[in-house]
């Protein structure tokens, strides 16, 4: 299975999160990237590939053009203004207040964030569009003819919506992979998100769609984040109705169960029949991740591949989560080698 990498990750490196009340070293940091590459060519899962420059359009595609030139300029206009740390909001759109979106920038970021844990800094936004790029050309090689593709973007992007960032997240680009296959051809993209958060992102810019299929296994989002959306009975909209399946799990989950939320999903993937798969791929759901709360071992992560192998589908692999830094290699990569050798039988 080829990779699409870019050492352009690196541009995003943010000193702080805000978590627990205290700034901490981002969970989402550089060194998850580093690892997951370093176990692709450990194992010699296959070549590794620079992203192409597939430019504004498909990201203007599914994100607002007003969001995206929120990103590209939010870390000049939050340092010109005098800031001394990095870019973070304190206010939101609370109940019942307006939309109207304010003209200074901490009022700015205050409408574009859908969380306050994610500090924007110098570099995001090229990190982001890089990342978008690494998933759209991965769709280019499934175009192209590959059965599967490993696009191991960072930032990860499925809590992004059309105008929000946040979680870690900057521009959705499962979204944007999906709306390239539509684009270019595809009649159905079903998408399979298994990071261990809700990829509110993903089901809202989908949501009243019957062309995009979204499957995700989480946890229960009255216990965890993103906490507001994720919920079983949100199943789409007008013409979306029943293309929204959501499969949230509590505290303690372990593989044989989510397993078995897995298969359903993989069931209802198969009676939509669409043309490629996206697998949203975080691997947060692991045992010891420091912020999740499943119980999934590492072997646990070469059996999900070889399940979702057996759908028999073109599948395009999207790193989104996974923060036991150390494990997420080994954990992502059994993912994908449980996927090649249950397609070699
Ligand atoms: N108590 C992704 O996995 N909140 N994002 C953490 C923990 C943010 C996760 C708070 C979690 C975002 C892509
Ligand atoms: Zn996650």
């Amino acid at each position: 299975m080829e990779t699409i990498f870019t050492e352009k990750h690196r541009l995003r490196d943010a000193k702080t999160e805000l978590f627990g009340g205290e700034l901490v070293q981002p969970h989402e940091r550089p060194s998850r990237a580093e690892y997951v590459i370093n176990r692709v060519r450990d194992v010699a899962l296959g070549p590794v590939s620079d992203p192409q420059d597939f430019g504004l359009d498909p990201i203007l595609a599914i994100h607002k053009p007003d969001f995206v030139e929120f990103l590209q300029t939010a870390w000049n206009r939050w340092s010109e203004a005098g800031f001394k740390g990095e870019a973070m909001p304190t206010t939101w759109v609370g109940r019942r207040m307006s939309d109207k979106r304010p003209n200074f920038i901490e009022g700015q970021i205050g409408y574009y964030a859908l969380a306050g844990e994610t500090s924007l800094t110098d570099g995001t936004w090229e990190a982001a569009y890089a990342s978008a790029q690494v998933a759209l050309t991965g769709a280019d090689r499934i175009n192209k003819g590959a059965g599967s593709v490993f696009s191991l973007c960072r930032p990860p992007g499925h809590h992004a919506t059309a105008d929000m960032y946040g979680g870690y997240c900057f521009l959705n680009n499962a979204a944007i992979a999906a709306q390239y296959y539509l684009d270019t051809g595809a009649k159905r993209v079903a998408i399979l998100d298994v990071d261990f958060h809700h990829g509110n992102g993903t089901q809202d810019i989908f949501y009243t769609r019957d062309d995009v299929l979204f499957v995700s296994l989480h946890g229960d989002p009255l216990e965890t984040f993103p906490y507001h959306l994720g919920h079983a009975d949100e199943t789409g909209e007008g013409k979306g109705d029943g293309y929204n399946v959501n499969y949230p799990m509590p505290p303690a989950t372990p593989f044989e169960i989510w397993q078995s939320a897995l298969s359903k999903g993989l069931d209802r993937i198969a009676d939509y029949g669409p043309d490629v798969l996206i697998d949203s791929l975080g691997v947060d759901t692991f045992e010891n991740d420091p912020i999740s709360f499943f119980k999934l071992k590492s072997g646990d992560f070469t059996t999900m591949g070889a399940d979702i192998a057996r759908a028999g589908l073109p599948t395009h692999f999207i790193m989104e989560g996974g923060y036991d830094v150390e494990e997420i290699g080994v954990n992502a990569v059994n993912v994908l080698q449980g996927f090649i050798s249950e397609q070699g039988k």
